[in-house]
């Protein structure tokens, strides 16, 4: 497949620099702090703002980019080299960082948006619901390096194996067009993903929800506290992730543009459910509650407790 000069190649382009940067670097020094904060007040780690310059590098030189929001830069960037481009990026450039020291899953999640008709470099032009999304996807960097895309029809996959971490491997024609298995139709055992050390927490309606659930029975837990990671599972084998919203998060831990917003698109559009699709987010760091899965469990959920 021959590499374009077009947005979703050059995002690509920079998760596979990303991706040759975690194999190669020392994680105990990587995730170490740089001493800044993020928008939200928390420690930025080394392989963070790493990930961060890495995508606003391409970002910046492929001319396709007319700005972006990401979750390490307080206010949007605005690229005079892409000012007469028609797209914008919102990204989390490494989702997952606490995994970073273990060797664990991380992942970049990200989202095109189509310019504003006015041009105007305000961060209004980034709030956009997610159904407004013209591309979406994430990549995984656990084993091998998994990049799904969403081009708002279908959800597809391509792999690479880190020995040619550059190179594409080509797509398994199975995962051409993911759809989401429903779940609870199913013999197997299916899964949900959910920090349940927050249980105390939640509202007595997410409470018993998940107390029934375990009642049910059929259901193991699979939670490793990467998103990317964690949703891809249920992606791909159904079941749910949720992080409800709860007494210490009022308003949901994730952040509503770069983090829920992909990721509700690329599940509704694999026949799934993502409970952000239509909300329309009032700052560019704002947090929601996140529910994604197979639409038959999805649907029992109490969401917004
Ligand atoms: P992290 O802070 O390590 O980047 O994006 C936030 C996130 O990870 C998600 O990847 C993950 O699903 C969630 O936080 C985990 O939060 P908890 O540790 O509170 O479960």
């Amino acid at each position: 497949m021959p590499r374009e000069n077009n947005i979703v190649w050059n995002i690509i382009s920079a998760c596979d620099e990303i991706a040759g940067y975690l194999s190669k670097s020392n994680l105990k020094e990587i995730s170490g702090n740089t001493g800044e904060k993020n928008s939200h007040g928390e420690d930025v780690k080394i392989a963070d703002k790493t990930a961060n310059d890495i995508f606003v590098k391409h970002m910046e030189d492929s001319g396709n980019c007319f700005g972006m929001v990401s979750e390490e830069m307080e206010e949007p960037l605005f690229f005079d080299n892409g000012k007469n481009s028609h797209e914008i990026v919102v990204v989390d450039p490494l989702d997952g960082s606490a995994n970073i020291g273990l060797g664990l899953p991380t992942g970049t999640i990200f989202g095109v948006y189509k310019v504003s008709d006015d041009r105007l470099k305000r961060s209004e032009m980034f709030l956009q619901p997610a159904r407004k999304l013209l591309y979406a996807g994430y990549t995984l960097y656990g084993n091998q390096i998994i990049h799904i895309h969403c081009n708002g029809s279908k959800v597809f996959q391509a792999t690479q194996d880190w020995s040619n971490w550059n190179t594409r491997k080509g797509q398994p024609a199975s995962f051409n067009d993911i759809k989401i298995p429903q779940s609870l139709l199913k013999s197997k055992t299916q899964n949900y993903a959910i920090n349940d050390g927050n249980y105390y927490f939640w509202s007595d309606e997410v409470k018993s929800w998940r107390d029934n659930l375990i009642n049910t029975g059929g259901y193991s837990t699979r939670y490793s506290g990467s998103l990317v990671a964690d949703a891809h599972r249920i992606l791909m084998e159904g079941g749910i992730f949720a992080y409800p919203k709860d007494y210490k998060n009022k308003d949901g831990k994730l952040r509503t543009l770069y983090e829920c917003g992909p990721m509700s698109f690329i599940f509704n559009k694999a026949g799934g459910y993502g409970n952000t699709y239509d909300t329309i987010p009032t700052d560019i760091h704002q947090k929601s509650e996140l529910v994604l899965g197979s639409t038959d469990l999805c649907s029992t959920f109490p969401a917004g407790y």
